[in-house]
C-alpha cells in the first residue's frame, strides 16, 4: 500500500494538495479536520465536543482523534492506500498511527511536509475565513493555532526524520508548481 502523510502548518496546503494525490493515485482521503467539521455540521454530541477546542485554535483531545482513525481498513478494503492529512498531529497520535498501521503488517511510505513562512500562512487563512465562514479562521485563533502547531505538532518531524520518512517540500509557489514537486517524491519511491 501506498500510504503518504501529509504534513504542515495550519494553512500550508494540506488539503489542497492532498485533493491532488488523490485524483492521480486513487488513494483514500482521511482528513480529521473534515471528519470533525461534519460532526461540528450535524450538531453531534462529538461535534459539539470538538467545536469547543477547534474555534479556540486547541487540538481536540488524542483519544478522540485516534478512536476516528480507528477501523479505517475495515472500512475501505482493498484500496491502494491512504493519504492522512493533518493526522497526525501530536507525538502520541503519531505512535498510535505507526501501531494502527503495524497490525495490518502495513506502514506510513513517506511524509511529505509542506514548509510556508508565518506570515503566509496567516495571509491564506485570513483570505479562507473571508469566504470560509469557519470559526477558526480568524487572526486571533490563527495565531493560537500556529503556536499550538509549533509546540505541539512540529516535533513530529523529528520522529518522522529519525524514521527516515521526512521529505520537505517548499509549499510557496503555485498549487501546480507545488504538486509537481510532491508527485516527483511520490514517483521516486514508488519506482
Ligand atoms: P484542518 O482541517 O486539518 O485544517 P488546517 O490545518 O487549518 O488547514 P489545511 O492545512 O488543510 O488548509 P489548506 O492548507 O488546504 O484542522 C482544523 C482543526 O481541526 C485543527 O486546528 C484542530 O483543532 C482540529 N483537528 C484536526 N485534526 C486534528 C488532529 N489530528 N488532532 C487534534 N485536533 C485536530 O488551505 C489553506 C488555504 O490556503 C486555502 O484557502 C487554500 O486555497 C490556500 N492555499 C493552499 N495552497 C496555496 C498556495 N500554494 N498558494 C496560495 N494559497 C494556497
Amino acid at each position: 500500500m501506498l500510504n503518504i502523510v501529509i504534513f504542515g502548518a495550519p494553512g500550508s496546503g494540506k488539503g489542497t494538495q492532498s485533493e491532488k494525490l488523490i485524483e492521480k493515485y486513487g488513494l483514500k482521503h482521511v482528513s480529521t479536520g473534515d471528519l470533525l467539521r461534519s460532526e461540528i455540521k450535524k450538531k453531534t454530541k462529538l461535534g459539539l465536543m470538538a467545536d469547543s477546542y477547534i474555534s479556540k485554535g486547541q487540538l481536540v483531545p488524542d483519544e478522540v482523534v485516534i478512536r476516528m482513525i480507528e477501523g479505517l481498513f475495515e472500512k475501505h478494503q482493498g484500496t491502494p492506500g491512504f493519504i492522512f492529512d493533518g493526522f497526525p498531529r501530536t507525538l502520541t497520535q503519531g505512535k498510535a498511527l505507526d501501531e494502527i498501521l503495524d497490525k495490518k503488517g502495513e506502514k506510513i511510505s513517506m511524509v511529505l511536509s509542506l514548509e510556508v513562512e508565518d506570515e503566509e500562512l496567516i495571509e491564506r487563512l485570513l483570505k479562507r475565513g473571508e469566504i470560509s465562514g469557519r470559526s477558526d479562521d480568524n487572526r486571533e485563533t490563527i495565531e493560537l493555532r500556529l503556536k499550538v502547531y509549533y509546540e505541539q505538532t512540529a516535533p513530529l518531524k523529528e520522529f518522522y526524520r529519525e524514521q527516515g520518512k521526512l521529505v520537505r517540500i517548499t509549499g510557496h509557489g503555485s498549487i501546480d508548481t507545488i504538486f509537481e514537486s510532491m508527485a516527483t517524491v511520490v514517483n521516486r519511491i514508488i519506482a
